[in-house]
């Protein structure tokens, strides 16, 4: 099956090599040179920032390293329209760090401020999104790679009404405990070197496990939308910051 057919049946496929070695550590080293703490990020208790977001906008470097032609046409093969930037993720797994149960992305609910209405996530701004998991460091099974499912639906809705009844699930788009042995028993392993890259839709749950080696584990995720829904990353970003502003407003008044 070719990555077109694979990416409409599963909502997935794996590309080896699809960056050279050299390219590869180009764009690790330009994430490494960041600092996270000029970001949105995650970090552990001992300070490694595991989680770095939104690096894309400030870093056009960054974006001509990794948004290669071929990268644009594979992902516009999948998607169907050109490719818009919504977001990115740098994830760096150390040594049993983060776990990431079974979930899909930007399916979540969320109140929307500037609406004022309740909103459906990532879907408040673009009706598909596609993801590209380019590897960064080996991913092994034993260093906490990604397991991705086959897509059940291109439809969010379909998820919340089948899997997310209580407030936790609905809110996180993660899926309640007594749904995850189905999901670890029917995932792929994204197991691969540095320069391969996975091409996911986010409605494919997914999930991943503790690193127990001694070597970080490294992604960059980079999420686009179809160019017919526009460039939202500055509302979404608006809509964020406008949320924490006022919930802590509400915080800050009780
Ligand atoms: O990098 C991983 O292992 C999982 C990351 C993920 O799924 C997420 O941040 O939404
Ligand atoms: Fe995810």
């Amino acid at each position: 099956m070719n990555y077109i057919d694979q990416y409409n049946k599963n909502g997935f496929f794996i590309l080896k090599k699809f960056y050279s070695k050299n390219l590869s550590h180009k764009i690790l080293n330009k994430i490494n040179s960041l600092d996270a703490d000029k970001y949105e990020n995650s970090k552990e208790k001992n300070g490694h920032a595991f989680r770095i977001t939104n690096i894309s906008k400030k870093n056009k470097d960054l974006v001509d390293l990794y948004l290669t032609k071929k990268l644009r046409k594979v992902l516009q093969d999948c998607i169907g329209d050109k490719i818009v930037y919504f977001k990115d993720k740098y994830v760096s797994k150390q040594k049993d760090g983060r776990v990431f149960v079974p979930h899909i992305d930007g399916a979540f609910k969320v109140y929307n401020y500037r609406l004022k209405k309740q909103m459906n996530g990532w879907f408040t701004y673009a009706s598909k999104f596609i993801h590209v998991q380019i590897l960064l460091s080996p991913n092994t099974l034993k260093n906490g790679c990604l397991h991705i499912c086959k897509k059940e639906s291109d439809d969010p809705k379909y998820y919340q009404k089948k899997y997310f009844k209580d407030k936790r699930s609905k809110t996180t788009s993660e899926f309640p405990k007594k749904f995850h042995k189905k999901f670890y028993n029917s995932a792929t392993a994204v197991t691969g070197k540095i320069g391969d890259i996975l091409v996911f839709n986010p409605l494919c749950p997914h999930f991943s496990h503790t690193n127990n080696t001694k070597s970080k584990r490294n992604t960059f995720l980079v999420t686009f939308n179809g160019k017919k829904d526009g460039d939202k990353y500055y509302l979404s970003d608006y809509d964020k910051k406008l949320s924490l502003k006022t919930r802590k407003k509400f915080i800050d008044d009780q």
